[in-house]
């Protein structure tokens, strides 16, 4: 330490005498900075809920771009790595640390009435960020940010129905699966509703449903049994991105091939997120026929939520985040769900590179 200190002085020095050398100093620079002390960051307790997706990542990213130091904030982020005991842990170590602010995207939606409790009893605002939790009582938190899971799933299986009204596909001939993500999280909830819906309505058999945990191997994994026990499965449906490149794999390590032509014997697949170029391009080259997509850009809107507090506001409980859906052709231009229109966009050579 202290050899450091005396390296820095020397240094200093070196550098004093070089400026009355080259005779730049000017007295205006020796003026002393202010001294009013730098604002205190705001702290934020983040705790993740882990790192399975590019969906994730990209979300960790938002919030760490924008809770900077120069933006006035200190984050503290916590990855639970799936685990609920994790980020329970985490939450507990937030409050001793007193933070300003608990961010909590929590990995499933139960057990999380003794924690949020106990951040309320200690003052600390939680928001929930992307997936909810059954809390008992609404104002164990703040608020949320985050995506409609089953609306999203209600805009990809209509899509569906009308893709298939188009090509003239009778609905008897849907054998579908259902790739779900970790069992009991928001997203997985919503999305595995919304085709239960639309299978029971439109008379699609849906086959099974198999949790593949939001992941690429557990993706491919799962399809490659599923190939194997369904002859006629057409279509499936996978809760994420992640879950559609393992199905892909396993489904050209098969022999098939993954398209929108079902009437050549194509398996078509259905995703969520649309975050990475990857998927985009899947798009593009008619692997995925279909992505609803799901925003992970969520920074900005905590920042919002939690600017209003600061300034003594009160945030909206739930807050939707805006998100559309991406397909290979026109042959479906817009969905009607619930009677909202939502366009769907063609996936071009010139979106990729967006
Ligand atoms: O779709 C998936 C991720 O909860 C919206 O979680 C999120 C989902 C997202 O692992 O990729």
């Amino acid at each position: 330490m202290r050899l450091q200190n005396r390296i820095l002085k020397a240094g200093i020095c070196l550098l004093a005498a070089a400026s009355l050398l080259t005779g730049c100093d000017k007295k205006s620079e020796m003026v002393p900075a202010e001294t009013s002390p730098a604002p205190k960051p705001v702290v934020i307790g983040f705790s993740q809920l882990g790192a399975e997706s590019d969906w994730r990542s990209a979300n960790t990213q938002s919030m760490k771009t924008t809770f900077t130091a120069e933006n006035g904030y200190q984050l503290i982020f916590e990855d639970g790595q799936q685990k609920q005991s994790n980020q329970i842990r985490a939450i507990r170590t937030f409050i001793q640390q007193d933070v300003d602010y608990i961010v909590l995207a929590p990995v499933t939606e139960t057990g999380w009435d003794t924690v949020l409790q106990e951040a309320k009893d200690a003052g600390i605002p939680v928001i929930l960020l992307d997936r909810q939790v059954d809390a008992t009582d609404d104002s164990l938190f703040t608020c949320w940010v985050g995506s409609d899971f089953e609306l999203e799933g209600r805009k990809v299986t209509e899509w569906l129905r009308q893709y298939t009204i188009r090509k003239g596909i009778d609905p008897s001939e849907i054998h579908i699966v259902n790739i779900q993500g970790t069992i009991g999280a928001s997203a997985q909830i919503g999305r595995t509703k919304g085709l239960a819906r639309a299978a029971e309505e439109n008379g699609w058999e849906l086959l099974a449903e198999v949790p593949g945990d939001f992941t690429q191997t557990k993706g491919r994994e799962v399809m490659a049994e599923l190939l194997n026990m369904y002859e006629d499965l057409n279509v499936v449906y996978c809760e994420n991105d992640n879950e559609a490149f393992g199905a892909i794999e396993a489904i050209e390590a098969a022999g098939r091939k993954a398209g929108s032509d079902l009437q050549t014997g194509e398996i078509m697949v259905i995703s969520f997120d649309g975050v990475k170029k990857e998927a985009m391009e899947y798009v593009y080259e008619d692997k995925i026929s279909c992505i609803g997509e799901c925003n992970p850009d969520q920074g900005a809107m905590v920042q919002e939520v939690i600017g209003k507090l600061e300034r003594g506001e009160t945030p909206e409980k739930f807050s939707y985040v805006q998100e559309g859906m991406l397909t290979h052709d026109d042959t479906v231009t817009e969905v009607m769900v619930g009677g909202k229109k939502y366009p769907v966009t063609v996936v071009t050579g010139e979106k990729i590179q967006e």
